[in-house]
Formats: C-alpha cells, structure tokens, sequence
C-alpha cells in the first residue's frame, strides 16, 4: 500500500482486484463527508479503469462502519440539528457513493470485520456478496437516534430479507449476531477474522478471473425483485445477445468443448 497515513480510505491492488479498507478506527470507521468521498473517488477510479473488475471493502480495527460520524450532526449542546444539513450529506454524499456500488460495472464484496450500523450497514448492503467474521453484527441503529434507514438500507434489506422482516428489524434496530445474518441470507459466509481477508481476495480473484457476463448478470439482478416478468425476459434477452456477442463466449464453448478449462479475458 502506499497511502499517506492519515488516508480516510486506504487502498490496496492486486490484479483486478482493489481492496478499499475504511480508516478512522477510532470511532468505529464512522463516516464523513470526506471519507465518503475519498471513498466514492476510488469506486469511480475502479469503475473507469480499463482493468478493475472486483471492488472490496472492509474496515480498519475492530469495527467495519457505525454509520454517520454522530459528532457531526451537531445537537451535543441541545441546539437544533439542522435537518437541510442531513438531507445534503445524503444527496450529495451518500446516495451517489449508493448508486455506484449497486449500479456499477465493478462487484462488490463486503468483508464486514465488525459492527455494521446505520449508514454502515446500508454501505455492506450495497454489496453483492458480504463476507463476516463471526464478531461481526448488524444493527439497524437508525430508530436508536430517531431516524429512518437511508443510503439504500431499506431498499436492500427488503430484497434479502424481504420488507416485513426489514420492517421490524428498523423498528427495534437490536444488533443481528453474524450468525443470524448469516441464517438470514444477510451474509454468504462466516470467516474467523484472521482469515476474512484472505477469503475475501481468494473470492475476488475468482470473480476477477470470471467472463465478461458477470458484470451482465449484476445488471440482470438489478431489479429482479421488483420488475415484471416481461420487463425481466425483455431484460434477459438483451443481455444474452451482449454476452453472446463476446469472445468470451467463444472461449467458455471452445473450452467446453475441448474438456478444458476456459481462459477469459472479458472482452
Ligand atoms: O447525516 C445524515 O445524513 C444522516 C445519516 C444518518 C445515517 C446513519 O448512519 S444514522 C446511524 C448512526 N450510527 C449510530 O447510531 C451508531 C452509533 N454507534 C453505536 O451505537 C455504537 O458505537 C456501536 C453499537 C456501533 C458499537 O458499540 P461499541 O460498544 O462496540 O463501541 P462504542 O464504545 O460505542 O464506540 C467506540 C468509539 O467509537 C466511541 O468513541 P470513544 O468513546 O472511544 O472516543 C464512540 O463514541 C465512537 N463511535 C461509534 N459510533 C460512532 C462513533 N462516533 C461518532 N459517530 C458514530 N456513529
């Protein structure tokens, strides 16, 4: 790594794989304007590289992310918190940082070492496959201070874990252990924590080394959930003729035949 050492976000690159490691351990990797940023930053740098495939993010210490930095929002004085301030840290901060991992080219793998709350839990969420440790817990801490879930977190949770269960689980926002996330489809694997990261880049190479319709079936997934069928056959449809049109394909077909297995170069 050659990040400064004051970098919000550190960042490591192996191959087509970056590893994004959220860096204010002192309060639980909690979140800034900038840190967001810097953030956001390096998911556009991956999204606009000719190269990066797999974007993975975990937390520094023994947190992965408590949400909105609270010390930021102001009311510690019993003053008002000005609510046009949380509405711009959404718009202007959060929701692109949002839209990019779920909407983008690139996946995306949490490998949630810790606590996931608020904002940070919406931020695992954004993910396409989640990895924890078994220390690791989910909290849906928004009602805890008065607020709603945002930055995607109930749009994502009701498509794991469906809007009724999301429901409750904001209304009481009580931590969910990593094995219960786990039994909820939240998370795919539970890893010891000195091996997390190891399994994190092993799946992120794999997935690297997958053809170029990964990134079509991410697309394909979108809005699997909620679109129609026709929408969805229209969808599948388009998206066939994209991946049959790659060399790709080609190669997976030459591969098969040749009881070999394929080389691709996502293209
Ligand atoms: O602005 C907007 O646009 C609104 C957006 C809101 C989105 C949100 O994310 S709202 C939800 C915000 N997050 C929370 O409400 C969670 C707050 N944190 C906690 O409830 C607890 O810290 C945890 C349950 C996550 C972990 O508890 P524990 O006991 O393991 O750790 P701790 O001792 O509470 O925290 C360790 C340190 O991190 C501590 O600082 P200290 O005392 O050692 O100096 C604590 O103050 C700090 N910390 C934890 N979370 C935050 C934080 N500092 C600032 N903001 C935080 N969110």
């Amino acid at each position: 790594m050659t990040d400064a050492p004051d970098s919000l976000i550190l960042r490591e690159e192996r191959g087509d794989v970056i590893l994004l490691t959220l860096n204010r351990p002192s309060s639980l990797n909690s979140l800034t304007p900038g840190l967001i940023d810097e953030l956001a930053t390096h998911v556009a740098d991956a999204e606009n590289s000719a190269h990066i495939r797999v974007i993975m993010i975990t937390g520094a210490g023994r947190g992965f992310c408590a949400g909105q930095d609270l010390a930021l929002v102001g009311g510690s004085s019993g003053a008002p918190i000005d609510a046009a301030l949380i509405r711009s840290y959404l718009d202007d901060h959060y929701l692109p940082l949002a839209r990019m991992l779920h909407r983008g080219r690139c996946l995306v793998i949490a490998a949630v070492n810790g606590v996931a709350a608020g904002a940070g839990f919406s931020l695992a969420l954004a993910a396409d496959i989640r990895l924890a440790a078994p220390e690791a817990q989910f909290i849906q801490a928004f009602a805890r201070i008065g607020l709603v879930p945002d930055a995607g977190g109930s749009y994502f949770l009701s498509r794991i874990i469906g809007p009724a269960r999301a429901c409750e689980m904001s209304l009481r926002a009580l931590p969910i252990p990593a094995a219960e996330a786990h039994a909820l489809g939240i998370v795919s694997e539970i890893v010891p924590a000195e091996a997390l990261l190891d399994r994190a880049w092993e799946l992120g190479e794999e997935l690297a080394r997958g053809p170029l319709s990964l990134e079509y079936i991410k697309e394909l997934f979108l809005d699997a959930g909620t679109a129609d069928f026709e929408t969805q056959l229209t969808l599948e449809s388009a998206l066939q003729e994209k991946a049959a049109l790659s060399d790709d394909f080609r190669e997976g077909v030459h591969a098969f035949l040749q009881k070999r297995h394929a080389a691709f170069h996502h293209r």
